[in-house]
C-alpha cells in the first residue's frame, strides 16, 4: 500500500516563479512587488519556525507593553513586527511602514523607496499561547508625495481602492501565503523541507453564498438590531457558527468554502474592533478580487477614506450574497 507521505510531491511553481510570470503577463504589476513579497515571505518563514517550536522557545506571553489601540502586546507580536520591518528595510523599495504595533509612521532608511506597507504583524494574538491560528496581514500602496520630503499622513491614509497588492500569511495546520496583485487571488503552501512557498490555489473564487458565519457570539446583546436579526436568520437556516479568534483564519475558511465574518460595533468598541488600514483593507481587496464583498454596513470598505492609522471600523466580509442579505437588514 502506498502511504501518502511517501509520495514525492511535484512542488510546481514557487511564489517567486509565479509572481514573475504574473508580472510578465500584467505589466501594471510593479517590478518591486517581487522583492517586497519575498521579504514578507522570508519574515513569515522565520515567524513560522518560532511558532512551530511554541513552548520550547521563550515567545509566549505578554511583553508588558501596549500598542496604539491600548491592547497588551505579546512577545510574538513584537518579534513579528521587527522581523517584518527588518526584511522590508532590506528591499530598498519601501520608504515607510504602518503597523498595528507602532503608534505612528515608521520611516525606513530608503529615501528612494516608492512604496508604503501597512501591516498587522500578528493577527489573532490571543491565539498564540493556545497554539491556535494566527497570521500576518499586509497591504502595499504607492507613495503619493515626493521622495525628497518626509512621508506624510496622506501617503499612509489612502483608500483601500488604492492598494497595489495585499495578502496574508496564515500560520495554521499548514502555513499559507495568499496574495493578490489585483489580478486574482493566489494561495501558496509552505513546504518546510524545500523552505519555500509553492502554488496550491490559483485564481481563488470566494463562493457567492455559504452556510457558515463567524462572529463573537458572546457580544450578541450589544450588537445593532440588524446584526442580531441576521444572526437569528443564520440560526434559523441551520448555518454553522465557526469563530477562531483570528480574522485571517475565518476569512481563509470563507475564501475556500463560502461564509461571512462579522465584527459589528459593540459596547466596548463603538466603531467596531478591527483596524481599517492594517487589517480590513487588505482582506477587503482580496475578498473583492475573489468575487466576494466587504462593507462597514454603509459602504464598501475599499471606498472608505481613512482618517487615522489605527481607525477602527465595523467589518462584514465574505460571500457576496451573505453580505448583501446582512446589508438588506440595515435600517
Ligand atoms: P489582533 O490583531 O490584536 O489579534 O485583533 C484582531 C482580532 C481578529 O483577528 C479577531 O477576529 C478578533 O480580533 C477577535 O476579537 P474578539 O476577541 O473581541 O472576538
Ligand atoms: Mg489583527
Amino acid at each position: 500500500m502506498t502511504h501518502p507521505g511517501n509520495i514525492t510531491p511535484d512542488l510546481g511553481r514557487s511564489l517567486a516563479q509565479f509572481l514573475k510570470e504574473e508580472q510578465e503577463q500584467f505589466p501594471d504589476i510593479p517590478e518591486e512587488l517581487l522583492p517586497i513579497l519575498h521579504a514578507i515571505a522570508a519574515a513569515g518563514k522565520a515567524i513560522d519556525k518560532v511558532v512551530r517550536t511554541l513552548g520550547l522557545v521563550d515567545i509566549t506571553g505578554d511583553q508588558g507593553t501596549y500598542n496604539a489601540s491600548d491592547e497588551a502586546q505579546q512577545k510574538l507580536d513584537l518579534l513579528a513586527h521587527h522581523w517584518l520591518l527588518d526584511a522590508l528595510a532590506h528591499t530598498g523599495a519601501v520608504c515607510a511602514v504602518v503597523s498595528e504595533e507602532a503608534p505612528t509612521i515608521i520611516e525606513l532608511p530608503n529615501s528612494n523607496g516608492k512604496y508604503i506597507v501597512a501591516l498587522d504583524p500578528l493577527d489573532g494574538s490571543p491565539n498564540i499561547d493556545v497554539n491556535a491560528h494566527i497570521g500576518t496581514i499586509f497591504s502595499l500602496y504607492q507613495r503619493q508625495t515626493t521622495q525628497s520630503m518626509a512621508v506624510q499622513q496622506e501617503d499612509v491614509l489612502q483608500k483601500g481602492n488604492a492598494q497595489l497588492a495585499a495578502g496574508y500569511i496564515l500560520y495554521g495546520t499548514s502555513t499559507m501565503f495568499v496574495y493578490t496583485a489585483r489580478h486574482g487571488v493566489h494561495g501558496f503552501t509552505y513546504h518546510p523541507a524545500a523552505d519555500d512557498f509553492f502554488l496550491a490555489y490559483k485564481a481563488m473564487q470566494l463562493p457567492k453564498s455559504g452556510r457558515c458565519y463567524a462572529i463573537n457570539d458572546g457580544y450578541f446583546e450589544a450588537f445593532p438590531g440588524y446584526v442580531q436579526h441576521y444572526i437569528h436568520r443564520c440560526r434559523r437556516n441551520g448555518y454553522s457558527a465557526r469563530y477562531t479568534g483570528a480574522l485571517i483564519a475565518d476569512f481563509h475558511r470563507h475564501l475556500i468554502q463560502g461564509g461571512i465574518y462579522l465584527y459589528p460595533p459593540t459596547k466596548k468598541h463603538a466603531e467596531g474592533k478591527l483596524r481599517l488600514v492594517v487589517e480590513c483593507n487588505a482582506l477587503a481587496l482580496m475578498a473583492e478580487e475573489a468575487g466576494g464583498a466587504a462593507s462597514n454596513g454603509q459602504q464598501s470598505i475599499l471606498s472608505l477614506q481613512p482618517q487615522a492609522i489605527h481607525q477602527r471600523v465595523p467589518l462584514y466580509i465574505g460571500a457576496t450574497n451573505m453580505v448583501q442579505d446582512l446589508l438588506a437588514a440595515v435600517v
